[in-house]
């Protein structure tokens, strides 16, 4: 019994004696877990053709939390980073997020062909940032720029590309706040994790800080891209939710 207790408590004390890793795995398990919760039952709050958002919102959050379930241990356990882990998580949430950024682009008239796009691009951009995580030191850059190819084809798609030409063309105000929301996320909040991938050993940004706080930006930023942009598209559909109902009262 006593034993057993032992070893279930095994890195525990990691999380009391303040190391900052190990503390952000623990709030990013506990926030991703209640922000699940709160985009699946605020569903019944907004009209139709938002509950389909939030339910990707929850989904995004909810398959995070498992794997941060799972991060957190694993770190505990070994004091390395869960880079499977993590590559599984994105694998599964990041084309969610190009699903996201659809669903806004939606009703003005994105098509399928453009989701299809924005996944592919990002597969590319996970499959090789996977690759340079763990195929040493010789050929991380090399890997990464492959990666950013990825990466910049997304923002390309977002600042030039179909979505910008399917926001230009329309005058909605509601799809220019999102849009402008958009840009942000995608430029700053996701630009966090190239900057995390540079602090690998042999990177650009190596000896900057230590190897293992590649986990408190790629956590930072799951934080910032996966509950911050489900909050904003969140509150974009309360207020066109709220508008939508004052018309027809009117
Ligand atoms: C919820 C998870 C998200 C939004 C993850 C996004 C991940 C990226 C934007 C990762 C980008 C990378 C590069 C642009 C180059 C270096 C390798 C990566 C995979 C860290």
């Amino acid at each position: 019994m006593n034993t057993l207790l032992t070893a279930d408590l095994v890195g525990l004390d990691k999380i009391i004696n303040s190391d900052p890793i190990a503390i952000t795995f623990f709030i990013g398990y506990m926030a991703m877990f209640a922000s699940a919760v709160f985009f699946f039952v605020e569903r019944s709050s907004v009209d139709g053709k938002w509950k389909t958002s939030l339910l990707v919102s929850g989904l995004i959050t909810g398959i995070a939390a498992v794997h941060y379930y799972y991060m957190r241990d694993f770190y505990l356990e070994t004091g390395q980073s869960p880079t499977a882990f993590r590559y599984v998580d994105w694998t599964l949430t990041v084309p969610l997020m190009c699903v996201e950024f659809y669903l806004l682009t939606k009703p003005f008239g994105a098509k399928g062909s453009t989701l299809f796009k924005l996944i592919l691009a990002s597969l590319v951009m996970l499959i090789t940032g996977y690759i340079g995580e763990t195929s040493g030191i010789e050929n991380n850059i090399l890997w990464g720029i492959l990666s950013t190819l990825g990466y910049l084809y997304i923002v390309y798609e977002v600042f030039a590309g179909d979505v910008a030409k399917l926001a230009k063309s329309s005058d909605s105000p509601a799809l220019g706040q999102a849009m402008f929301l958009l840009k942000i996320f995608i430029t700053l909040g996701w630009s966090i994790y190239p900057i995390g991938y540079m602090v690998l050993p042999g990177n650009l940004l190596s000896g900057a800080f230590e190897v293992s706080s590649i986990d408190l930006f790629y956590n930072l930023a799951d934080a910032i891209n996966k509950i911050g942009f489900g909050l904003v598209i969140y509150s974009v559909a309360i207020a066109e939710t709220a508008k939508a109902r004052k018309a027809v009262v009117a």
